[in-house]
């Protein structure tokens, strides 16, 4: 599998409703359920990622910030 196509599915596995952008919202939720991290973990840790990956500050990841920040991390 290439990196994006990599990329890709762990993009459309945070979307959890599937309408192309993520939301702080459903990333917590993502986390919560698949990385074992209890409610003040997952805050923490997005408190220190999303700044970097919501490169327009409008509170949504699209497909193609996720991207940007893929090839930074
Ligand atoms: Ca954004």
């Amino acid at each position: 599998m290439s990196d994006e196509a990599a990329w890709k599915s762990l993009f459309d596995q945070w979307d959890l409703d599937g309408n192309g952008t993520v939301r702080l919202a459903e990333l917590f939720e993502w986390f919560k359920q698949n990385k074992s991290m209890n409610h003040d973990q997952v805050k923490d840790f997005l408190c220190k990622i999303w700044p970097q990956m919501d490169l327009d500050g409008d509170n949504k990841l699209s497909w193609e910030e996720f991207k940007e920040a893929m090839k930074q991390a």
